[in-house]
């Protein structure tokens, strides 16, 4: 009827809970629930839920979450709301992570790197707990379809939360569902392979398994200072010469491609598919997590890089065809019209469907979300405002790559 099928040969499966769009980071937080209400609206709205089994996600469990943070930090997850907040941070079990308090602090760090100050990278909200098990939960439940092969390619768009640690919050990440996915995996899957295409680099990950030679991580990120000020942009870490751990096991098996702003979608192919065709080659990966952060579009709101949604997808193609099991997850994106966008064609891709480029306004809820006369309609080449300067030079790119493949 709407044209949209089944892939063939192999199986797909997505997992949501609508609930995750509860919560609310903060007024002008730039993360937004709203991209994933979106992404939703059009995902149902181009039929794109008779192409896959869909799964409704269940909230991750305490024991599930120790798996890979610490238990003191699992235990205040689960209870914290800005009305506990205090109450937690006095307890003697919890205080003991409390930062000393400096003079002129514009954010009144509490524990964890949390924090109730509205200006906070990791605020407490309302609704907090149960946004962090659920996302959590539905990247568990893709991961449980993969690993007893009843499906090839599961989806969860609300998870890819890459920076957060072990016993800390960080970069509007809490859990990290992505080590605690590839631990699920370890038990199954001899290598796995993480990429990473979110603008910022996935420290968090790489971290996490820095000594573990059966993962390699690999991660694209806009790399160096940012402005005049000459801070780094987020998280500073990821430089080319950053390979993992040095004199251990886990030594060779990170990848970093630092990048400057401004990339284009040739540059960007060129370098994606020149490293990623080189890790898979060399490390020979059993199963596959392919973090797909938005915020690597043109227009982004906290991004810096041009690419359009058709290279961002084609991230996604290129990586499908291994035919490998595959683990998409969401991550970043800040301008979440695009994101939708974007997150939208990918569960297209990932289904074997193509979709009118025209963006049938009809079958949105909020039509006026993509009808804007600036903005325009299309799926693909959304127009992006305030481009950034290119800064990326091909025989720069090029040396990269080479560099990488040693
Ligand atoms: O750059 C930073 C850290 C600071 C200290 C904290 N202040 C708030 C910002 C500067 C050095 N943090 C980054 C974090 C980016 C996280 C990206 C996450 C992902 O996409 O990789 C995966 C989901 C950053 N960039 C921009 C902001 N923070 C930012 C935070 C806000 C804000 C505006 C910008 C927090 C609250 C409010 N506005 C109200
Ligand atoms: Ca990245
Ligand atoms: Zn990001």
């Amino acid at each position: 009827e709407n044209g949209i099928t089944r892939p063939k040969g192999y199986k797909v499966s997505f997992h949501y809970n609508s609930r995750v769009e509860d919560m609310h980071f903060g007024k002008t937080h730039p993360m937004k629930p709203w991209r994933l209400t979106l992404t939703k609206h059009l995902v149902l709205g181009y039929g794109l839920h008779y192409a896959m089994d869909t799964y409704e996600a269940v909230a991750a469990g305490k024991d599930q979450v120790r798996a890979f943070h610490d238990p003191d930090y699992v235990d205040f997850l689960a209870q914290v709301s800005p009305q506990t907040f205090a109450d937690l941070c006095a307890m003697p079990r919890f205080a003991k992570y409390c930062p000393p308090k400096h003079e002129n602090d514009t954010i009144d760090l509490g524990p964890f790197n949390l924090s109730t100050s509205a200006g906070a990278d990791c605020p407490v909200f309302d609704g907090m707990s149960t946004y962090l098990f659920l996302y959590t939960g539905a990247t568990l439940a893709a991961t449980h379809q993969l690993t007893t092969q009843q499906t090839d390619i599961a989806v969860n768009w609300s998870g890819g939360l890459h920076h957060a640690h072990r016993g800390e919050a960080s970069g509007f990440c809490y859990i990290n569902d992505i080590v605690l996915s590839i631990l699920d995996m370890l038990r199954y899957f001899p290598r796995v392979l993480y990429i990473d295409i979110d603008v910022h680099h996935g420290d968090g990950v790489e971290e996490a398994f820095q000594r573990q030679p059966r993962v390699m991580t690999l991660s694209y990120h806009r790399y160096g200072p940012y402005d005049e000020t000459g801070h780094k942009f987020f998280p500073g870490t990821g430089d080319i010469t950053d390979t993992g751990l040095k004199g251990t096991v886990g030594e060779h098996f990170a990848l970093n491609v630092p990048i400057p702003s401004g990339i284009d979608d040739r540059q960007y192919k060129f370098l994606f598919e020149a490293v990623t065709g080189r890790a898979i080659e060399a490390f020979n990966p059993s199963a596959i997590v392919l973090q797909c952060g938005a915020d690597s579009l043109g227009g982004d709101r906290l991004g810096q890089f041009n690419i359009n949604i058709k290279q961002h997808g084609e991230c996604v193609s290129f990586v499908k065809r291994t035919r490998l099991p595959l683990l998409i997850l969401g991550g970043g994106g800040y301008t979440a019209r695009n994101v939708a966008r974007a997150w939208c064609h990918e569960t297209a891709l990932a289904t074997d469907n193509v979709l009118p480029d025209a963006i049938p306004l009809d079958i949105v809820p909020r039509p006026e979300a993509f009808q804007n006369r600036a903005h325009g309609n299309g799926l693909l080449y959304p127009p992006f405002q305030r481009l950034h300067n290119n800064e990326c030079k091909d025989a720069d790119l090029e040396g990269m790559v080479k560099k990488i493949d040693t």
